[in-house]
């Protein structure tokens, strides 16, 4: 049994690297090992120092330069291009761990460059072989001011879910900075799915079968968990999500 791999996603500003950082620093101070992963290409000051860092395996301003490309461009490139040294990546991951080892991965902003593109699977699939992994969604609260935005984020959670097909917990981030209102919402919609229907009527979405996902992602999530850099104690609620999640990859394990 090798270590046990923490993906961290969401949106760019959402706080993954904050998180990488800091709940790294917590799993350490619980004498749990911590092995962080950059996967983004094209990060700028770190708050950590990475073990591993792709920045060693390519250089998005060269990519830039190189193909004439703009930022994005040159991201996407760049990402096809790590897929090609996936092999060389995970040697240095497994090289730097012992089994007890949490990895966790920090991951690009570009959601839609990381979550919706083939390479990017199947980089994480090469780097996590046949060990335990859960991805980490972070639903940034600064971007929720309406239970539509939740939905949304919800939405966009399932989707990263649809292409890793990982297990996954969904993280409310930057919990300090949600507003009791939207608090009040989120603890309702989670109580009790049905009220997305509600809110889906109110605001006028024609899509139907939605909230079904939304129950879905909700429910196979245990839950949402709320998390604040600030607050330790969500740290050790996210720690027990993520070992709930482990465990239960132990039990299908053992099912099948
Ligand atoms: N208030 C608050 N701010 C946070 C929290 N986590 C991260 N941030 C801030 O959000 C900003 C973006 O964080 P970063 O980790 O760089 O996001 P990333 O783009 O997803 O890696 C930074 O200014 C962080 O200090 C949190 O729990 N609460
Ligand atoms: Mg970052």
């Amino acid at each position: 049994m090798g270590p046990k791999f923490f993906i961290i996603a969401g949106t760019a500003g959402s706080g993954k690297s904050t998180l990488t950082k800091l709940f790294g620093d917590w799993l350490e101070s619980n004498d749990i090992p911590v092995v962080r992963v950059n996967l983004d290409p094209a990060a700028e000051d770190l708050p950590y120092t990475p073990n591993v860092d792709v920045r060693d395996y390519v250089d998005v301003y060269q990519v830039m330069r190189k193909y004439k490309l703009g930022p994005n461009g040159a991201l996407l490139v760049s990402m096809d291009i790590l897929v090609n040294h996936s092999e060389e990546i995970s040697k240095e991951i497994y090289r730097n761990t012992t089994p007890r080892d949490y990895v966790l991965i920090d991951t690009p902003g570009q959601l839609e460059i990381f979550a919706f593109r083939r390479g990017s699977q199947e980089l994480i699939k090469n780097l996590v072989l046949d060990n335990k992994a859960t991805i980490g969604f972070l639903m940034d609260s600064s971007l929720i001011s309406s239970s539509l935005n939740v939905i949304s984020l919800l939405l966009l959670a399932n989707s990263v879910y649809l292409r890793l097909r990982l297990p996954m917990i969904t993280i409310i981030s930057k919990y300090d900075l949600l507003n009791d209102e939207m608090k009040r919402v989120i603890d309702a919609m989670t109580e009790d799915p049905e009220l997305i229907n509600e809110i889906i009527y109110k605001e006028d979405v024609p899509e139907s079968g939605i909230e079904d996902l939304i129950e879905v992602a909700i429910s196979r999530n245990y839950g949402l968990i709320p998390v604040s850099v600030y607050d330790d104690s969500t740290f050790e609620a996210l720690f027990s999500a993520l070992q709930n999640s482990m465990s239960s990859i132990d039990d299908i394990e053992t099912s099948i």
